[in-house]
């Protein structure tokens, strides 16, 4: 959710302009239905232009590293613009030598790669009933990436953070406008010394694109995409984790679950870290038509900070269940694509789940955990399909 979002809410007074303001977002939410080319990417679901929020379309789920020019888009802030040379990135708060590293000094530290799903908290809101507020994204906020750069412990060890802080703080050159605030996040100690937590340099082998953070950005694997901040110019190191909206209230999820449309106590929100056991279905897609013949079901699945261990389909709406074939990779942190051949017995509309379940034994539930915010959407997903002869 972002400030745009709250000033959008019904109860507050409607002006002229936020009337046309509302239709200009509904042309916006309609245009989300059909791919659209944009600047550095190809077609992409557009829920907001500027600044960008852009899903990936499901067909661009057949491969396990997502490409980056069909890797989804999610920031609250317009997009800042970093200059290569001046680039500094300061190291301060509990820290023995306060730093400004230009970016030769983070490409000169051993570089690591990690491949792992960035998701968004917010990813498939738009199944959640009733409906709320925020970008109604579809089952595209999210993508898998190799991700590589110093590891951020060892830039920590270089400015001599005292590691016995509890918190370590990230702001991005992108700054609040209008009602909306800066973004800034924090991350536990324990979290940022995990040898898999990185700055990133680059994504998939190429330079960091501008949407994705360029020249620097942090990638926290298996917890939710909000833990990684882009562009991060300023790293400090306290004992308490920052307040502002993108810690408190926004990207926190109630500990005791509300009634369906209800309000949530703010005392009772906590902060969001590893993400839950999911999967998607994403060919074929919803109300698409399959003939007789048969077809590859396909679909992701991933869990968190937890591997894949198996993936159920069920094609007769949750009778019978099948396993999946699941791709070979099997990690921590990044997703697994997997695949079922199905041969239709006779034509006629079918309902087709999928379930996931992982290392630490979480299955993926039937219902999801509706709350205000619409995040972390994990119900079986559900397609319907009208199978007819070939
Ligand atoms: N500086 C900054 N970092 C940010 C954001 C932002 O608005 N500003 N959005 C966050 C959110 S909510 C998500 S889901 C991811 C999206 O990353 P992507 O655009 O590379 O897919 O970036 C995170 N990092
Ligand atoms: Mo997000």
């Amino acid at each position: 959710m972002n400030a745009n979002d709250r000033a959008r809410r019904p109860g507050a007074a409607v002006n002229r302009r936020q009337l046309l303001a509302g239709f200009v977002a509904a042309a916006a939410m309609a245009r989300a239905e059909e791919p659209v080319r944009i600047p550095g990417k190809r077609s992409m679901l557009v829920h907001n232009d500027r600044p960008e929020d852009l899903e990936t379309p499901l067909s661009n789920f057949d491969t396990w590293l997502t490409p980056n020019d069909v890797f989804f888009v999610r920031q609250h802030i317009p997009r800042p613009r970093v200059n290569e040379s001046s680039y500094r990135l300061s190291l301060e708060g509990r820290v023995n030598k306060p730093l400004q590293l230009p970016l030769a000094e983070l490409r000169r530290l051993p570089q690591y790669k990690v491949p792992a799903t960035l998701e968004c908290t917010g990813n498939a809101r738009g199944f959640f009933r009733p409906r709320v507020p925020g970008v109604q994204w579809g089952r595209g906020a999210i993508g898998n990436a190799e991700w590589s750069g110093p590891r951020l412990s060892d830039v920590l060890k270089l400015a001599g953070a005292s590691v016995d802080s509890a918190y370590v703080t990230f702001n991005g050159a992108d700054i609040g406008v209008a009602q909306t605030p800066d973004f800034i996040r924090s991350l536990p100690m324990k979290k940022a010394l995990h040898p898999a937590t990185l700055l990133a340099l680059k994504m998939n082998g190429e330079v960091l694109p501008e949407l994705h953070g360029f020249p620097l950005r942090l990638i926290v694997p298996g917890w939710d995409g909000t833990s990684w901040v882009k562009w991060v110019t300023t790293i400090s190191v306290a004992n308490e984790p920052n307040t502002g909206f993108f810690m408190n209230p926004a990207y926190r999820f109630p500990e005791h679950a509300v009634a369906p449309g209800a309000a949530a106590n703010p005392a009772d929100l906590q902060v969001i870290e590893g993400m839950p056991v999911k999967s998607f279905i994403t060919s074929p897609t919803d109300q698409e038509k399959v003939p007789m013949s048969g077809a590859v079901l396909r679909g992701i699945a991933w869990a968190g900070e937890e591997r894949i261990t198996s993936v159920a389909v069920s094609t007769d709406g949750g009778s019978r269940w099948m396993e999946a074939e699941l791709s070979p990779q099997n990690l921590p942190f990044a997703w697994r694509l997997w695949m079922l051949k199905w041969q239709p017995p006779k034509t006629g509309y079918y309902t087709i789940l999928s379930r996931a379940t992982d290392s630490a034994g979480r299955v993926q539930p039937m219902v999801a955990t509706w709350n205000p915010s619409g995040y972390l959407y994990s119900a079986i997903d559900r397609i319907g399909v009208l199978v007819e002869k070939s």
